[in-house]
């Protein structure tokens, strides 16, 4: 067993109450990697009291999920350990309601992003493809050929890892990713092409705000561009879920998937701040990185997939700062 497999089986089972938690606008992985481990802790050590606690529910049904307890705030509840699954810090989880930090329980920390970790009683981060594939392998090397995998333990293991890995298309997916994958397979046949179906689906009303992302489409060398004006959101009567959704869609689907084009950034007004624009920056391998034009506006994010945040009095100024910005990284 490896030293820090077993730094953490001793921490578990000092502990009585224990309390799984997982990023903000948790997605698959966060929830399937908490999830395991609360079967796991449910399974070995019965007496143990514990809880997983976000604030929503997944967006389709997978095992477990009734386990969840969805809350809008996290304060303590006399717990002595607390777990953060997919997420490298507090920051990452918590909102400024929250005091659970303030806690004196132990804190450890099951992650595989690279996001600098708070200081811990424990962390475990061996870079992973998804939090699931890390929770997966120490619950593996903690109980060894006696980790039972169930077909629950099968279908969460399958899905978090397919979801954080876009099916094994992504370079985080290792040798040992697919390993791990063969062994949940050999237990539940899980129908990943109708998971991943169900969960591309949008609703309807995206197509409105989509159109119009797609009329102010621009492109100039292999770089294309897009937004969407609050007067034209306005005018379309478009709600808010409609237009993060359009803007998920061509910032993912569109822009960079032209002929010719190998980049590209979408914006789109915030909905918390007046005069703020959000611009998400998407580029192909081995073309242009986007993660120093986004610091440069302040934000950040990986080489081919970042973020800012933008002031701007229209859509018209927002795209002139991001397209400065542009020009000023590309030509220093
Ligand atoms: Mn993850």
């Amino acid at each position: 067993m490896k030293k820090e497999s077993k730094q953490f089986k001793k921490i578990l089972e000092r502990a009585k109450e224990i309390l799984i938690l997982t990023h903000k606008g948790p997605d698959f992985d966060a929830f399937c990697s908490g999830l395991i481990l609360k079967e796991y802790i449910n399974t070995y050590y019965p007496k143990k009291n514990v809880s997983f606690k976000a604030r929503q529910m997944p967006t389709q049904n997978i095992p477990h999920m009734h386990e969840v307890k969805v809350v809008e705030e996290i304060h303590s509840e006399g717990e002595d350990l607390v777990i953060l699954t997919d997420a490298g810090n507090w920051n990452m989880c918590l909102t400024s309601k929250d005091t659970i930090s303030e806690s004196d329980a132990k804190l450890v920390i099951l992650d595989h992003h690279d996001t600098q970790s708070d200081s811990t009683d424990l962390t475990i981060n061996n870079n992973m493809s998804s939090a699931t594939e890390q929770v997966l392998e120490l619950c593996m090397d903690m109980r060894g050929s006696k980790f039972n995998i169930t077909e629950d333990i099968s279908i969460l293991g399958q899905i978090g890892i397919i979801s954080d890995t876009g099916r094994f298309l992504y370079e985080n997916a290792t040798p040992n990713t697919y390993e791990i994958m063969a062994k949940l397979r050999r237990v539940k046949d899980f129908d990943i092409e109708d998971f991943s179906y169900k969960n591309s689906k949008f609703p309807l009303e995206t197509l409105s705000p989509l159109t119009i992302y797609i009329k102010n489409l621009q492109t100039d060398g292999d770089l294309s561009y897009t937004y969407i004006s609050k007067e034209e959101i306005d005018t379309g009567e478009f709600s808010k879920t409609s237009v993060n959704n359009a803007h998920q869609f061509v910032r993912d689907k569109i822009i960079r998937h032209i002929q010719g084009i190998h980049w590209g950034f979408v914006i789109k007004p915030s909905y918390y701040k007046d005069n703020i624009w959000q611009v998400s920056f998407r580029s192909s391998k081995g073309y242009q990185k986007v993660d120093g034009i986004a610091e440069k506006l302040g934000g950040g994010g990986h080489e081919y997939s970042a973020a800012a945040r933008v002031e701007a009095n229209d859509s018209k100024e927002a795209l002139e700062v991001v397209l400065d910005a542009i020009k000023s990284t590309i030509s220093s």
